[in-house]
């Protein structure tokens, strides 16, 4: 059992919980350089365009389908703990929903704001799992993400666009939230529908963050598509053997009810 009672609980109440030693640092390491080189290409798309892409900023970038992008990272997403962890928590049918890096320049990458992951894109079931998978230690003083325990159990919460930002903001209570600070090699595991946000990068060294997402594999959002990267990863509870052979071509499958334009639409 990859997980304890007391973390299978912890998630269940809290929403959230911190799997430790999950991960080798030698693949984070080799991660982090394939992000440098994402994450400047990207930068240097919004300074010739002069506006921020999507979500993106220079200095906070997002970057989706890094296993498209990535063989390093594409290990870390289809590692069979991460899948095991997935599998513990969504059930019997699992596939990858989406996948992303979050990077937060030195002094300048800006905090995000209060949102449900599920706020993003509206998923029937709602709730999907996300694994914030720190690529050094994530502290507050460089913008690790901050949660409210137990907020994902009041529902989808509405979302507004901050038009300055692009973030989607679902929550503009009081409350500060608890930090949630992870060390290299361990994964924040928390529920699409526990609110979190991440403060600035206050540190003189970059702040990258990989999100895994898992969803129950029938999930599908309001059209009726399986929305996101849609990897089946668990199949009536076994790891499905993802095909072998070169990384880039083995997602390139017969995927049903797909739409690639997902996907292209946000590869850089
Ligand atoms: O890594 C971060 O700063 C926050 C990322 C996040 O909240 C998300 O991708 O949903």
């Amino acid at each position: 059992m990859i997980l304890s009672d007391m973390q299978i609980e912890q998630f269940r109440e809290q929403g959230h919980f911190i799997a430790e030693g999950v991960l080798p640092h030698d693949v984070l390491n080799a991660a982090a350089d394939d992000f440098e080189r994402l994450r400047s290409k990207q930068d240097a798309e919004i300074r010739s365009t002069g506006e921020r892409r999507g979500i993106s900023h220079e200095g906070r970038n997002f970057i989706a389908h890094l296993h498209l992008q990535s063989e390093a990272s594409s290990k870390i997403c289809f590692d069979s703990k991460l899948i095991q962890i997935a599998a513990a928590l969504m059930g019997e049918n699992v596939r990858l929903y989406w996948n992303q890096a979050v990077t937060k320049a030195a002094h300048s990458g800006g905090a995000f704001s209060w949102h449900q992951d599920t706020g993003y894109h509206k998923m029937d079931p709602l709730e999907y799992l996300t694994l914030w998978i720190p690529l050094e230690d994530a502290t507050v003083e460089n913008g690790t993400i901050w949660v409210l325990s137990g907020s994902h159990k009041w529902g989808l919460q509405e979302h507004v666009v901050d038009d300055d930002l692009g973030d989607k903001v679902g929550y503009q209570g009081e409350e500060p939230g608890i930090p949630v600070e992870v060390k290299k090699g361990s994964v924040a595991v928390f529920s699409s529908l526990c609110f979190h946000r991440s403060g600035p990068n206050n540190s003189d060294k970059p702040r990258r963050a990989y999100v895994v997402q898992f969803c129950p594999s029938h999930a599908v959002d309001d059209t009726g598509l399986k929305w996101g990267d849609n990897i089946e990863v668990v199949r009536d509870g076994q790891l499905v053997d993802l095909p072998s052979g070169d990384w880039a071509e083995r997602i390139v499958d017969s995927r049903e009810n797909w739409d690639s334009s997902i996907i292209e639409n946000w590869r850089i």
